[in-house]
């Protein structure tokens, strides 16, 4: 009797401390502060050193940093941000061309659509691979990869576009896909591109995994051997793009047309995080291009500015891994900061894109990870920014690490383009 009280006393105190402990972790949800735009606001803080290595070893040759100190880096970046490396049945990818087009975008350009099979014979999950070549080269062309937001329709008005079809899956999936043909054609500079002798792919992003959180059943998750929901450092959302995207290059290497030794691997916002860590993870990228990725993406963590790591984990809980929704209110804990993602990218170039308007994404914070990978770039006798302080607007800087942030808001556009063209053709390209 007496035991069973005291038992009953147990069960109801241990329900009290988890009801207690439940709706503080609520509280604690609800809790995230209000963006800071306020400079004078920002936390002191140190950053890690790229070039001290875990047991205080100094890295001053480029031996040592590729032996030692980026087999490490990497390694945090998996085991704290992105997620391990997707082990997959390689041999299940497939290729099928669906589409040739002879004469695209006024007749300046050869249009392909290739399908990229993740779990051939199996239809599903597929990605639809929208390339535009130069038509006239007497050398295979250069390329940038860059993924879409709503689908390869949406990148131009061309009829000859597929529409992107949503599976039963998809987020969209009950839009009407054909009434957004081109909607979204203003980020995609594609005459641009091809005037000056590059190809352009792109696929819709969600095709590789859907974007929102639904316990990583409905994309490319399922096919990864060694995912384990319970695991801290699960694949990512971004983890599973980066993957795609490594596998549309593979795709890429398959067509004679394009060098796939010149491929650019760019993204806006949360694709310019994924562009940055798969350029970081995927060392056959030429080059890597980050427009307006912000936080969890160029934006240093520590600055607290903007949107923060409590904030982007509060909402978008599938994009990073488990590990890093620790570090909200104790970011200084981070054994890694965004400088080092830009610092693994070395000695391959780099280019750092920010907005004056953006805030919310950090344009300083983003500076000032490009300025802060220089010391690894260095060690290869590589120059990087050439300033200290964030240039004035519409003001590019840098060589092998470029930046500017120019006039307007969280966007691709024209002048961003401009700038990357001429980034692939003095660093990737080197014409
Ligand atoms: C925002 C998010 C940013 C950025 C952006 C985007 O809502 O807070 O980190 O990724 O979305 O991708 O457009």
């Amino acid at each position: 009797m007496r035991r069973s009280v005291v038992l009953s006393q147990w069960l109801l105190s241990a329900a009290t401390i988890s009801l207690v402990l439940a709706s503080h972790a609520f509280a604690q949800q609800q809790q995230i502060a209000p963006p800071n735009y306020d400079e004078s606001k920002v936390p002191a803080y140190e950053l890690p050193d790229p070039l001290v290595a875990q047991d205080g070893q100094v890295i001053d040759t480029v031996e040592l940093w590729t032996q030692k100190r980026r087999p490490e880096i990497l390694e945090l970046f998996k085991h704290e941000m992105f997620g391990v490396a997707p082990e997959a049945d390689l041999s299940k990818i497939a290729f099928e061309e669906t589409k040739t087009v002879d004469n695209a975008l006024g007749g300046k350009a050869i249009q392909k659509e290739v399908r990229v099979y993740f779990d051939a014979p199996n239809p599903t999950p597929c990605i639809d691979l929208l390339i535009f070549i130069p038509k006239g080269l007497d050398h295979p062309a250069p390329a940038f990869l860059m993924p879409n937001f709503q689908g390869n329709q949406t990148t131009t008005d061309e009829t000859s576009v597929t529409a992107y079809e949503a599976n039963d899956k998809a987020r969209n999936k009950d839009k009407d896909l054909e009434s957004l043909r081109g909607v979204a054609k203003s980020r995609w500079a594609f005459e641009k591109i091809i005037d000056r002798g590059y190809a352009i792919a792109t696929c819709h992003y969600e095709q590789i995994d859907p974007d929102y959180d639904d316990g990583f059943k409905n994309g490319v998750h399922p096919l990864f051997k060694n995912f384990d929901i319970n695991a801290s450092d699960y694949t990512s959302t971004i983890g599973a793009w980066a993957w795609g995207l490594s596998r549309a290059l593979d795709c890429l290497e398959t067509i004679p047309e394009i060098d796939a030794k010149h491929v650019i691997i760019a993204g806006h916002s949360r694709l310019g995080k994924t562009a940055l860590w798969c350029g970081a993870s995927d060392e056959r990228f030429a080059g890597v291009i980050s427009n307006d990725s912000g936080c969890g993406g160029a934006a240093l963590s520590r600055r607290e500015f903007g949107e923060r790591v409590d904030r982007i984990n509060a909402s978008f809980p599938h994009w990073f891994t488990k590990k890093f929704h620790e570090y909200g209110d104790k970011v200084n804990e981070l054994p890694i900061d965004e400088h080092e993602l830009i610092a693994l990218i070395a000695p391959r170039p780099v280019y750092v894109a920010s907005a004056q308007e953006d805030q919310w994404a950090d344009p300083k914070g983003e500076f000032l990870s490009a300025l802060n990978a220089e010391p690894v770039y260095a060690l290869f006798g590589l120059p990087g920014l050439g300033v200290t302080e964030q240039p004035e607007v519409n003001t590019p800087v840098g060589k092998t690490i470029r930046y500017h942030v120019r006039t307007g808001g969280h966007d691709v556009t024209d002048y961003d383009w401009e700038q990357y063209l001429n980034f692939a053709d003095e660093e990737v390209v080197g014409k």
